[in-house]
This record gives C-alpha cells, sequence and structure tokens, in this order.
C-alpha cells in the first residue's frame, strides 16, 4: 500500500536548523556532494527544507519519467527570487528563463522556431564554424610565441571567448572579434559579471534576497551590479543591430542572425525579445566552456580515447567532404563523450518541476504543487544507475541499450534548455577542430572536483597542455 507524504525520509522538519548545518557544511558550495550524502543516508527518495525552500528529491531514471510526466502543460522550475526580484527591482521584463505560464509558453513556441529547431542548424553551423577556425589560429599563434612548440594554460579565459564569441555570432550575426589579442574590454567586462552572477546567486537560493537587499548586504550588491553589467552589454548589442536593420534598404540574402530574425518577425515585442535576447547571451558563455574544459581535461587524462575521437572525426572529414552540417552526423563518439562529459560534470546540480498532479514514487504519495527535485549529479554517479559510475567512457553512449531518461544534462521537455542546440552545435564544432589540430595533455595527476556555484564549475584550475600535431 502506498506511504503518505509525512513518512518520506529526511531532515524536513526544521528548516532554519537545516540552514545552520548546511552553513557549517560549506553547503553553499558543497548542494551536490550534500545531495549525493542525503541519497546514501536516506536512499533514493528524501524530503528536505533548507531555509524557506522545501522540496523531495529522487535519484532514479524511471521516478524522472514519472516526474516529467506530472509536470503539466506550463512547467515550472524552482523560481531563483534573486533573478526575478532584480528584473522586478529595475522594472525590467522577464525572458524566457523566468517567465511562467501562458506567457512563458506562446514567448517559447516563437522562441523554438528560431533557437532550437534542426531547421536552425544550416544556418548556425557556418558562423559557428568560423569561430573554431578562429580559435585553431588563435592558440596557434600562441604556440609559437610561447617558444616551445606547445602551450600551457588555464584554458578557461580563453573558453569564454570562444562561448561568448560563438553564442553572439548567432544571435547578433556578426563578430564581436574576441579570438583577436586586443578584446573589447567592454565584452571581458560581461564575461566577468556573468561569473559574478552566478557566483552570488547561490547563497540567495537560501536567504531571501528580499532581506538580503533590505540590510543592504554585500551580495545583494554585487548581484546587482552583475545583472546590470550584463544588461548594459546586451542592450548595446541589440540597440546596434535594431539601429542596423532600420538603415537596410532591402532584404538580404544572409542569415542574419536570431535577434534580426526575431525582429522581422514581429511577433514579439521588443521588450520581449530583449528579454530573451539577453539571457540567452548571459546563458551562453560559462556553460559550455566550461562543459569544453572538462571535456578537454577528461581527453588529456584518456590518451588512447583521444585518438579514437581524432580517428573518428578524420573519418568523417573524409566522408563529408569537409562539409561540417553533414560532419557533424557522422561523430557518435564526440557526442558520447559531451554527453559523458555531462553525465559527470553536469551544469546543473538538478533538475526540478513544480508538480501540477498527485504522483506515486518510490511508493509514497507527493500531493500536486509539490516541488520535486532530480539529482543530476548524484545520478551521474549512481552504480545502480551507470554501470561503473566513476569511468569517463563516451562509448557507453553508443550501445542500443535504452538510455531511458539518463540523458537529461540539457532538462527535459518544452522547458528543457533552449540554447541545447546551439550549445550542442558549438561544443561539437570546437572538439573537432582542436581534435584536428592539437595533442591536448595534462600534468601530472591533478584531481579536480566540482564546486556549487550556482551552476557546477571546476574547484581548482585545470592546466592543459596543448601541442601541434
Ligand atoms: C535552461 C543546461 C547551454 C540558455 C537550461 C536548463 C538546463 C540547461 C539543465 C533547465 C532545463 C529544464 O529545466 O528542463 C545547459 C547546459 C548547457 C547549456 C548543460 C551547455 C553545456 C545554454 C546556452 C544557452 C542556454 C548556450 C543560450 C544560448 C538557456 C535558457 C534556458 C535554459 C534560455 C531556460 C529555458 C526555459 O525556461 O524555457 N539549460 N544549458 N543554455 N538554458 Fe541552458
Ligand atoms: C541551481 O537548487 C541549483 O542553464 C538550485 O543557462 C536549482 C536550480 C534552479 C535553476 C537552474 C539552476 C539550479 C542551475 C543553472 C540553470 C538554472 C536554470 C537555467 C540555468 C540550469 C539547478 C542555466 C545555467 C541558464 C542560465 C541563464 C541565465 C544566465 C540568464
Amino acid at each position: 500500500i502506498v506511504k503518505p507524504f509525512s513518512e518520506i525520509p529526511g531532515l524536513w522538519k526544521n528548516g532554519v536548523g537545516n540552514l545552520y548545518n548546511f552553513w557549517k557544511l560549506d553547503g553553499f558550495r558543497n548542494l551536490h556532494r550534500i545531495m549525493l550524502h542525503n541519497f546514501n543516508t536516506f536512499g533514493p527518495i528524501y524530503r528536505e527544507k533548507i531555509g524557506y525552500y522545501e522540496s523531495v528529491n529522487i535519484i532514479i531514471p524511471e521516478d524522472a519519467a514519472i516526474l516529467f510526466k506530472a509536470e503539466g502543460h506550463y512547467p515550472k522550475r524552482l523560481k531563483v527570487e534573486a533573478w526575478t526580484l532584480y528584473r522586478d527591482y529595475r522594472n525590467r521584463k522577464y525572458g524566457i528563463l523566468l517567465k511562467n505560464g501562458e506567457e512563458w509558453r506562446s514567448n517559447r513556441v516563437i522562441l523554438n522556431k528560431e533557437v532550437i529547431s534542426p531547421k536552425m542548424l544550416g544556418n548556425f553551423v557556418p558562423l559557428l564554424d568560423e569561430v573554431g577556425q578562429d580559435f585553431v589560429t588563435r592558440v596557434n599563434r600562441k604556440i609559437e610565441r610561447s617558444g616551445q612548440n606547445r602551450w600551457t594554460s588555464d584554458l578557461s579565459q580563453e573558453l569564454f571567448k570562444y562561448a561568448l564569441e560563438s553564442v553572439s555570432s548567432v544571435l547578433y550575426g556578426e563578430r564581436l572579434g574576441l579570438m583577436l589579442d586586443y578584446i573589447d574590454p567592454e565584452a571581458q567586462h560581461f564575461i566577468d559579471c556573468i561569473t559574478l552572477m552566478f557566483k552570488t546567486t547561490s547563497p540567495m537560493l537560501y536567504i531571501p534576497p528580499r532581506l538580503l537587499k533590505q540590510i543592504g548586504a554585500k551580495v545583494w550588491r554585487d548581484h546587482m551590479e552583475a545583472w546590470d553589467g550584463i544588461f548594459n552589454q546586451a542592450d548595446r548589442c541589440i540597440q546596434n543591430i535594431y539601429r542596423q536593420l532600420r538603415q537596410e534598404t532591402g532584404p538580404s540574402k544572409k542569415y542574419p542572425g536570431v535577434l534580426a530574425s526575431l525582429l522581422m518577425l514581429d511577433k514579439l515585442s521588443i521588450e520581449d525579445i530583449k528579454a530573451s535576447v539577453t539571457e540567452l547571451m548571459a546563458g551562453g558563455v560559462d556553460t559550455t566552456s566550461i562543459t569544453l574544459l572538462w571535456t578537454l581535461y577528461e581527453l588529456a587524462k584518456h590518451p588512447s580515447l583521444q585518438e579514437e575521437l581524432r580517428a573518428e572525426v578524420a573519418a568523417a572529414r573524409a566522408a563529408a567532404q569537409g562539409d561540417m552540417l553533414e560532419m557533424l552526423n557522422r561523430i557518435p563518439l564526440v557526442k558520447g563523450a559531451l554527453k559523458e562529459t555531462l553525465r559527470l560534470h553536469p551544469v546543473a546540480v538538478s533538475l526540478q518541476r513544480y508538480i501540477t498532479e498527485d504522483i506515486i514514487i518510490q511508493n509514497y504519495h507527493i500531493p500536486a504543487g509539490t516541488l520535486v527535485q532530480l539529482g543530476l549529479y548524484a545520478m551521474g554517479r549512481d552504480p545502480k544507475v551507470f554501470f561503473r559510475p566513476e569511468q569517463y567512457q563516451p562509448s557507453r553512449w553508443l550501445k542500443t541499450e535504452t538510455h531511458y531518461f539518463k540523458s537529461l544534462g540539457f532538462g527535459f521537455g518544452p522547458r528543457q534548455c533552449l540554447g541545447r542546440r546551439i550549445a550542442e552545435a558549438e561544443m561539437q564544432i570546437f572538439l573537432i577542430h582542436m581534435l584536428e589540430n592539437f595533442r591536448v595533455e595534462t600534468q601530472r595527476h591533478v584531481d579536480v572536483q566540482s564546486t556549487f556555484e550556482l551552476i557546477l564549475v571546476p574547484d581548482k584550475p585545470i592546466i592543459l597542455t596543448l601541442k601541434p600535431l
């Protein structure tokens, strides 16, 4: 017989007491490890209340399937109050990330066509390919200058620039020029603001930002400044395209980018377009760059796997005769590597939904309206879900065995990552160019772990060496 909600194990009775323990455990940076620990203690389902937010946590793919079947027509994630408070305070519209209900749905339908529909890939790929080639040129210049026929560094800043250049090129149909030696300090400031914005968000998941704002806390002030910097830079880019569009005489044949397409389509208000394009630009930097950094790190640790991938890319290049769009259909192992990276190093520690109907998970009754979280990081490392989870093994994604609700790095369903197609193409193209040109090596074994800064990021710099082939 089904057990009641109140019998779900966990520490859910004392939110403030839990917040204190959480803080002692450095929980703001350890959320992923605490979740792992909780699953080990309580089993595959537990309830929890930290500060003001209460949830039920699950880990099994079959349970994830039940969760997503109960997400309703307007799937809703955990509300990140720091992000909505900023917009309320500055009188800015919510973009697609923060909208809910019918407004979310009507905006998302239109954005889907321009951003995530497979038809758009043909437009994005040439733009992304150009950025990938420029990255190779840049690395070659660094190698030359080193005078040692190699380049050793923490690539994260380079990857941030690659990611921002890529996403901007798709959004605006124009290059920012971040692969050059001298870059616009405003663009660098934008990158720094995104990192600061994420970092300052995590404590505010547990301590209400309204309160922190009232007492003038530094974390809230930093958060405001970070979003101000993000919006200022995005506004400049958007204004620029808007002006160009009004001066243009005839329609041109060239793909003009997501922003210009949305403006010409004239189905969303300018304010809605601005809000969502800003979120796309901000969401497109740390996510892909950190996933690529982890991938290079894993390839450096697994040289024979790296050679296997290189061979796959070479064969794809030959078969596709250099046509990049076609090449992307011929690199299953590269795609497996990216899935494997997101399994071990997901960007999002969890996926969450407020369920719209009662469900039964692990024989417990969960009422409609409950926030249910799938522990994505924990699932990726669970030996009951993945065979030898500690091993980085892209080929596990090639097997015909089902991957039922196991590949969830970009979320699921109509509320999944809007930038998914851009992110995937951008990362695949990056790896193709890197594998074709360089060998990636790492120093003596340095073990790098994840740390939670709203998204999961490496807890120490990852130093890699790139050598020409
Ligand atoms: C949402 C992951 C890159 C823009 C999400 C979600 C996840 C995610 C897990 C929540 C999905 C859900 O609740 O089901 C990732 C990963 C990325 C990535 C792993 C790269 C490796 C990007 C990029 C962009 C972007 C490049 C922009 C171009 C967004 C937006 C949403 C979102 C706008 C909110 C969509 C909505 O609420 O309707 N992403 N993301 N993401 N992502 Fe990404
Ligand atoms: C963080 O407990 C942990 O894709 C919380 O591109 C639950 C939670 C809620 C929303 C998640 C967030 C976590 C991680 C970062 C995500 C976010 C939704 C979208 C965002 C997953 C798991 C992200 C990185 C977007 C960010 C776009 C923004 C910069 C405009």
